[in-house]
């Protein structure tokens, strides 16, 4: 490899020094500016030094000749620097000014250089006695050398060697080896707690193998896509590995992975019950849950649909004394879709109520709002409540809860004999996934989804496709789609 350093006040001087010594095919390698050394400082100088090599020593650096042949026929201009520092190489047409890198650590610009006397092109605003070289309007190419190739290229030989030799930096720090090594902990860490999930808990085994395809496309947005609108990410790897055959099969489309992958996840992890109010027997529902989460709102929704959809007869009945506003808040609602309404304060009373009442009546009673944590003046009505298995217990969940929050209230109402459960607020959650763990591992069938406050219409019954569509809110998905990006 030959390969010489030339030093000049300008550019130009080192160019023609170059032409003089190696020809008019020499390649320009690299151009820089130094300081050369004074005493202690004093009396240095800046200077530009250009590194250049016959064509042959270049072409030797490529697998084959061929871009040193296709380079013979750019014509490079390169004009004087010497104002506008090193790495002011600009293109021979008007804007079009593409960058040469210069690190001669890792890159190796591929600049040929063609000596001419007469072109005298417009690059910088000092350009007035500058004799242009050529350079050409495209980009120079940027050819990543070889390990052995840098390291050729940096021994310099010896009477054109900079006072400064390049320091050759390490390949890897320490640190970085130290940042990789905790990364592979992780990752084994990871694949430990999955091959613990072989065993699922409704014994079908998850296939480990497989489940490194997930980490692919197309399966891995599904995976990102369904994990942050909440669904615990063990049940999306769980039902990702049963499509990727099918996938692979042809018997699922790209499109519809996330939409399958979404109904499996819900059909196998929630237990969804039939309206028990559309029962032939018209049943007795009691609203229980913390306060706010909608129990009123929801028994209007429900009494709405009953009295005015299907007419028929419905009361309603409320426990919630606590607060004025509470009683008249079900009292408009009972005027308003006609239905009767009873207020009672305590077991016996609510007893007499429900007995005086006609068998053909649906009965919805609404419950006092209470906090989860503060049920001890509930016990009575609790005990009453889950002794009467012909009413049945439906806990009123707010989508917007916490997991955390949410266990605890499935937990602590539990005390009422709870027997099933509404989730209200989905219009309010991007994350409506996030309570399915808990419902499904507290093994109550979900009845109702609630998502919005209008009285009646924004009610369904819990199903897989509600719940999937709920979940897969077009709004909602534009919004998680922004947040992964
Ligand atoms: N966005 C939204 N708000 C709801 C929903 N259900 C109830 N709400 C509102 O939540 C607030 C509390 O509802 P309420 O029925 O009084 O709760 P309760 O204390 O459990 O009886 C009210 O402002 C309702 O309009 C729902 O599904 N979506
Ligand atoms: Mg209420």
């Amino acid at each position: 490899m030959n390969i010489k350093k030339y030093r000049a006040n300008t550019t130009r001087e080192a160019l023609e020094k170059i032409k003089n010594d190696l020809g008019e095919d020499a390649f320009v390698l690299e151009t820089k500016q130094i300081r050369t050394k004074g005493f202690l400082g004093i009396g240095s100088e800046k200077q530009i030094e250009v590194s250049a090599a016959t064509p042959d020593s270049v072409a030797g650096s490529e697998p084959n000749n061929e871009p040193a042949r296709d380079l013979r026929d750019k014509k490079l201009n390169l004009s004087d620097s010497s104002d506008a520092g090193p790495n002011s190489i600009e293109g021979g047409e008007e804007n079009s000014q593409p960058e040469v890198q210069r690190d001669t650590d890792t890159t190796l610009s591929e600049a040929r250089v063609q000596f001419t006397n007469s072109a005298k092109p417009a690059f910088y605003p000092s350009r007035k006695d500058v004799d242009a070289v050529e350079i050409s309007s495209r980009a120079p190419r940027v050819v990543h050398s070889k390990p052995e190739t840098t390291k050729q290229l940096l021994t310099v030989p010896e009477e054109t060697a900079p006072e400064t030799q390049p320091k050759q930096v390490p390949l890897v720090s320490n640190r970085e080896l130290e940042l990789l090594r905790s990364e592979l902990r992780e990752v084994k860490f990871s694949l430990s707690s999955l091959a613990a999930q072989r065993g699922t808990p409704n014994g079908n085994s998850v296939d480990l193998e497989a489940q490194g395809e997930i980490f692919d496309s197309p399966f891995y947005d599904t995976y990102l896509e369904l994990s942050s609108t909440g669904i615990k990410p063990g049940y999306v790897r769980e039902h990702l590995a049963e499509v990727i055959e099918p996938f692979k099969n042809g018997l699922i489309k790209n499109e519809r992975i996330l939409e399958t992958v979404l109904l499996n996840t819900l059909s196998s992890k929630i237990i969804f019950e039939e309206d028990p109010l559309q029962l032939a027997k018209p049943a007795v529902l009691a609203l229980i849950g913390s306060t706010g989460v909608g129990k009123t709102t929801t028994i209007a929704k429900l009494a709405a649909r009953v009295a005015l959809h299907e007419d028929k007869r419905v009361e309603l009945v409320t426990l919630d004394t606590y607060r004025i506003a509470a009683v008249e808040q079900l009292k408009t609602y009972a005027d308003i879709i006609g239905a009767g309404c009873h207020v009672v304060r305590s077991v016996l009373e609510l007893e007499a109520v429900l007995r005086r009442l006609p068998d053909d009546a649906t009965v919805l009673i609404d419950t006092i709002g209470k906090n989860p944590h503060d049920l001890a003046d509930q016990f009575e009505i609790s005990d009453y409540l889950r002794s009467r298995h012909d009413i049945r217990k439906c806990l009123v969940m707010d989508a917007t809860t916490n997991p955390f929050d949410g266990l605890a209230a499935l937990n602590k109402f539990s005390m009422y004999g709870t027997d099933c459960v509404a989730l209200t607020k989905l219009d309010e959650t991007i994350r409506p996934g996030a309570l399915i763990e808990i419902i499904s591992e507290g093994g109550l069938p979900l009845t109702y989804l609630c998502m919005g406050q209008r009285v009646p219409e924004d009610l369904r019954n819990a199903n897989v496709e509600n719940l999937a569509s709920q979940i897969l809110r077009k709004d909602f998905r534009a919004e998680i789609q922004n947040s992964l990006n």
